[in-house]
């Protein structure tokens, strides 16, 4: 158990001083504790009220509560705050409590909960508890249930948190901007009984999507479809912690979707089954196998599976714009694009030019290219083979005999056993066998009147060179 104090110290996390609240105007406000940084904080067992095994947010953190005659009081304070999404960007978002997302909140079924919200944006904001059983009143819908949250105003919702699952908080006042800018956050209710469907790791994040010019630091709030960054908990590869478990560990991994669109999210290595959704834990004779879940816009998912094979297994949406950084995304297509000759007339004119992306974009995670400021390569990440060619919402599940039961430090890479890489085959290669079938199709093509149809015969441009062996 942890002290209150050794709480905040372990976490890196700030207690503000009972000055800085009351300035809000309500004496008996529970203190805010803010995150200064991206840090993935260890979970800690509840210091008080019913007994629960806490989750783990990727990069993120739980919000500490005060108990006041059997209530959980809990303190968001919606605020602008900067996010480092990976080591060398930074951007300017809204949140909660220093961070974005806003710390995930832990209480127990039956628990009665008190939120105090303080607005300290530039604009009036209030909280939806999304899918939540709970009052009318309490639902946060701003001019529909409550008026909005003025600047420097603070409100206080309170509800009994009656079903256990897995839920996310997010503003329901100028919703494209504020979701836009990074507010939302992760809502656990743990069951009453806490061996009812007992994990030994249960890992929690949101995801999302940001549309920042590279060179710049705020979102543009306007984008609809055209988002650059995708992550998880405001994090993009390779700035996303991995997940590591001991082998043998029961696993859970919670992922909510505030984006615009779906996420095929993948998991490597391990099939799992879907046992919750946004409403609730999904019935044990509904389940069945999958290695892939979509998640849907606004929806929520909770997977699990027994973390048997030992390795490092990629995790990420199946997406492959999402599992790419910034520069990515409006680059022409260059593969197979003999020029040959054209770049050598540009460089008379232009002597640094260089052709890019002739044989696919894989050279361009090695490539040691000027970025503009505080943005992020498209793809990078060293892993321990090369270049990992990621960005975006991807990350590792680092499955080991001997990690400690408890143990969330990273283990370094996976020593593969001998014999069990993928290896360079250096042999002769046989004469390919070709296959001269033209192919069907389901009717004859009307021939044109006059002349004959054009020969469809494509070309294939093969790369040259760096195939020497290959005889
Ligand atoms: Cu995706």
């Amino acid at each position: 158990m942890v002290s209150r104090r050794d709480f905040f110290n372990a976490a890196g996390l700030v207690a503000l001083g009972t000055g800085v609240v009351s300035r809000v105007g309500a004496a008996s406000l529970p203190e805010a504790a803010v995150a200064t940084g991206p840090a993935t904080v260890p979970p800690s067992l509840p210091p008080d009220g019913r007994p629960y095994y806490p989750v783990v947010t990727l990069n993120g953190w739980s919000l500490p509560w005060r108990m006041n005659q059997g209530v959980k009081e809990f303190h968001l304070v919606a605020e602008p705050v900067e996010r480092e999404f990976a080591p060398g960007m930074k951007a300017k978002l809204w949140g909660y409590n220093g961070q974005s997302p806003g710390p995930t909140i832990e209480v127990v079924e039956g628990d009665r909960v008190r939120l105090f919200v303080t607005n300290r944006l530039p604009e009036a904001t209030s909280v939806h508890w999304h899918g939540q059983r709970l009052p009318n009143g309490m639902d946060g819908v701003s001019g529909l249930t409550q008026p909005s949250i003025g600047p420097g105003k603070t409100f206080v919702y309170e509800f009994v948190a009656k079903r256990a699952g897995t839920f996310m908080y997010h503003p329901h006042a100028d919703e494209m901007v504020q979701m836009a800018m990074g507010m939302y956050g992760f809502w656990v209710t743990h069951p009453k009984d806490p061996d009812f469907m007992r994990v030994d790791r249960d890992f929690v994040f949101l995801l999302n999507s940001f549309d920042i010019e590279p060179g710049s630091a705020t979102p543009k709030v306007n984008t609809m479809l055209d988002f650059n960054l995708f992550g998880f908990n405001s994090r993009v590869f390779p700035g996303i912690d991995s997940m590591h478990v001991r082998q043998g560990d029961r696993v859970r991994i919670r992922f909510g979707n505030l984006t615009m669109t779906n996420h095929p999210i993948h998991l490597h290595g391990h099939e799992f089954m879907v046992t919750g959704t946004d409403g609730g834990w999904t019935p044990p004779a509904s389940r069945w196998p999958e290695v892939t879940v979509d998640v849907g816009v606004g929806q929520m998912r909770a997977i699990e599976f027994d973390a048997t094979e030992p390795g490092d297994w990629a995790f990420h949406c199946h997406k492959s714009h999402h599992t790419m950084n910034a520069m990515g995304h409006q680059v022409p297509t260059m593969i197979g694009v003999d020029h040959r000759g054209i770049a050598e007339k540009i460089n008379q004119l232009v002597p640094d030019y260089m052709v890019m992306g002739e044989r696919g974009m894989g050279d361009m995670a090695e490539m040691e290219m000027p970025l503009p400021e505080n943005t992020l390569p498209m793809m990078t990440g060293e892993g321990p083979f090369g270049s990992v060619e990621m960005g975006g919402m991807f990350t590792v599940l680092k499955v080991r005999k001997d990690q400690k039961r408890g143990d969330y430090s990273n283990p370094g890479w996976y020593k593969h056993p001998p014999s069990t890489v993928a290896w360079e085959w250096t042999g002769t290669l046989p004469e390919a066998a070709t296959s001269h079938a033209a192919g069907g199709q389901s009717m004859p093509a009307k021939v044109p009147a006059k002349g004959k149809p054009a020969e469809g015969e494509l070309k294939a441009r093969k790369p040259s060179g760096g195939h020497e062996g290959h005889h």
